[in-house]
């Protein structure tokens, strides 16, 4: 287990699609005491505050790209610092929307290269966000991380892509919403898509455990991206493309601490959180503790708090 210092980047990127909100997610995560969670844990946090990206601009016109040259520069940012970030401990990029991953993921792959470790990307996401400029219908860029981080074309304008990530390498978990060129790119390209009806079928833990025993048999790193929309709305509303029939409460909780006890996690993304669209931060509070669970916290260590 590498130095247990967690260290806190506030992303409050809100470009990716054109419904605002998200540039609230990271103090909404520090009100929700994601750093005293962590703390309480035993792990030194640095909150190094948030990084300086653009604003969003104005709504680009239906059908085309939304915000791209915003997005670029976003995601020119968060590789650096999650580059940087990698060799002083363990990042938890705050966001801010998905479109964060553009960044993260490329940045995280560049340290993996460096260290000579494959790098491995587990999506807990009801949308698999495998899509280019070109084939996204609604021009929101949240809905393409995966198409840039491995290797897809299209994306003129955007950092070259220094160590795509090999997308058998990408294990995507909580589908329930995939859209045609990404279903395509999926089995094109060999991605590992567990959908809620496999789920439903097998329970979260085997799908899981099998993709863990991948990653540690190629002695991989793994980053980590949580979407809140992979969760069910009924407990985690505050987010603006909530899909029905998502991940309950102990299916997220279970998936964080088997990914816990795996040891294999290296990098977060906590995303999509829109505290605009929630009451009294449940849903920041639920993000919060799903990090803990990630972190180490265990059911019986102390009650959950109520989310009423
Ligand atoms: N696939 C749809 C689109 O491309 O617009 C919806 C994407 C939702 C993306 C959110 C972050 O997960
Ligand atoms: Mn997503
Ligand atoms: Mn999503
Ligand atoms: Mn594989």
């Amino acid at each position: 287990m590498r130095a247990r210092t967690c260290i806190l980047i506030g992303a409050g990127i809100d470009c990716g699609k054109r419904r605002r909100g998200c540039s609230m997610g990271p103090d909404a995560l520090r009100v929700a005491g994601l750093a005293e969670t962590l703390t309480a844990l035993g792990w030194s946090v640095e909150d190094r505050g948030d990084l300086p990206g653009p604003k969003a601009p104005p709504p680009a016109p239906e059908g085309h790209v939304h915000a791209l040259t915003q997005t670029a520069e976003w995601t020119r940012l968060l590789s650096d610092a999650a580059l940087n970030a990698m060799a002083e401990g363990f990042p938890i990029f705050m966001g801010g929307d998905h479109a964060l991953s553009l960044g993260t993921v490329a940045g995280v792959a560049d340290y993996a290269a460096a260290t000579g470790r494959p790098l491995f990307v587990l999506w807990l996401d009801a949308h698999p966000d495998v899509h280019n400029p070109d084939t996204t219908a609604s021009g929101n860029l949240h809905g393409t991380p995966i198409g840039y981080v491995t290797g897809q074309p299209g994306f003129d304008g955007f950092p070259p892509l220094m160590n795509p990530v090999p997308p058998g390498n990408i294990c995507f978990i909580g589908l329930r919403s995939v859209d045609g060129p990404e279903r395509a790119a999926i089995q094109s390209a060999g991605m590992r898509a567990i959908d809620m009806r496999q789920i439903d079928e097998r329970g979260i833990a085997a799908p899981l455990a099998e993709f863990i025993a991948e990653v540690r048999a190629a002695n991989g790193m793994l980053h980590l991206s949580l979407d809140v929309d992979f969760l069910d709305p009924a407990i985690a509303p505050a987010v603006g493309t909530t899909v029905p029939g998502g991940a309950t409460f102990r299916e997220a909780h279970l998936a964080m601490e088997m990914l816990h006890d795996s040891g294999l996690v290296t990098s977060l993304d906590l995303v999509e959180l829109n505290p605009f669209l929630d009451d009294r931060g449940r849903t920041a509070s639920l993000m919060a503790d799903l990090t803990g669970s990630l972190f180490g916290r265990r059911v019986f260590d102390r009650p959950t708090r109520s989310y009423s």
